[in-house]
């Protein structure tokens, strides 16, 4: 596993090089859920799947870029799910971005999950990896290498509160719940990436992030494989809880096909069950 997280240490570089270098413009291509590719979308996607040709423990790659599950190595250990530049919509105003990594054992389910990463690209490069069992590590780029900066944990309650999708779609229980986080003193804090959007509130010590089922999305937008259940992980192993909208766990999501989305809320104890409440769940 340890070559895994090496491996992506390897990317992160090579993908903010690519951000902050490379062609900003649309390819002509479209990824599997419908939407425009950017030149970066796709070259990301391509430096991920070089850096893993050479890691022989990589069975499988899945990627939010990509149809289908393509094998790397026969004899392979593991199946690495990833986003390769999630928020890719933000890099033209210059906003942070991300890449989210699953690693799985087995059949691609949340349970089969064993480690995840994300890389924040912002001002600095940042890591977090989350395992199984310890509280997740963050890791910061000093002069070209990552250094292991803490281990992070939420606090019970926070502040911050982020919700996606359009407001018009909100289902009336949910803009009901998310009024009255800010009518007790909650701030929101939400650019429309998850991955710098969700370390935010991890590092900020806590609050809620939710991308709820919608009148337009009912299955929500964010994808189980590559940026719910990876991101469960790491919040619950924070001390937090991840749930969807029926109060079930996000570590235990079974998806039926890769590219499957769920509702998913992400955040401290204290308003996970204040959201249950609302949601009666
Ligand atoms: P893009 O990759 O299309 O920019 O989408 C980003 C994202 O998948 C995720 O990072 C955000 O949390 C979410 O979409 C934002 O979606 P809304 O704009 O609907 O809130």
């Amino acid at each position: 596993m340890n070559e895994i997280f090496e491996t992506i240490k390897k990317i992160a570089f090579d993908i903010d090089d690519a951000i902050k270098n490379h062609d900003l413009g649309y390819s002509d291509g479209e990824n599997s859920s419908g939407e425009s590719q950017l030149k970066l979308d796709v070259e990301s996607d391509l430096i991920i799947e070089r850096a893993f040709r050479e890691v022989s423990s990589v069975k499988n790659i899945v990627s939010e870029e990509k149809e289908g599950v393509l094998e790397l190595h026969s004899d392979g250990e593991f199946t690495v799910c990833y986003d390769p530049l999630d928020g890719s919509s933000l890099v033209d105003v210059n906003l942070s971005v991300g890449s989210i990594f699953g690693i799985y054992k087995g059949e691609l389910k949340a349970q089969n999950l064993v480690a995840s990463a994300y890389v924040v690209y912002g001002p600095r490069i940042e890591l977090v990896i989350a395992t199984r069992d310890s509280k997740p590590t963050l890791y910061r780029s000093i002069g070209g290498v990552f250094k292991k900066i803490s281990e992070v944990s939420l606090n019970e309650k926070g502040k911050l509160n982020a919700s996606g999708g359009t407001q018009q779609n909100w289902l009336p229980y949910h803009k009901t719940f998310i009024d009255s986080l800010f009518a007790s003193g909650y701030r929101l804090r939400y650019s429309g990436g998850m991955v710098p959007d969700l370390h935010q509130i991890l590092l900020k010590g806590g609050g809620l992030f939710s991308y709820p089922a919608t009148s337009d999305k009912p299955n929500g937008k964010l994808r189980q494989l590559f940026e719910v259940i990876p991101f469960a992980l790491v919040y619950v192993m924070a001390g937090g809880e991840a749930i969807d909208d029926k109060g079930r766990g996000l570590m235990d999501l079974v998806p039926s096909f890769p590219h499957d989305t769920s509702p998913c809320f992400f955040g401290s104890k204290y308003e996970i069950e204040a959201l249950k409440k609302a949601y009666g769940v």
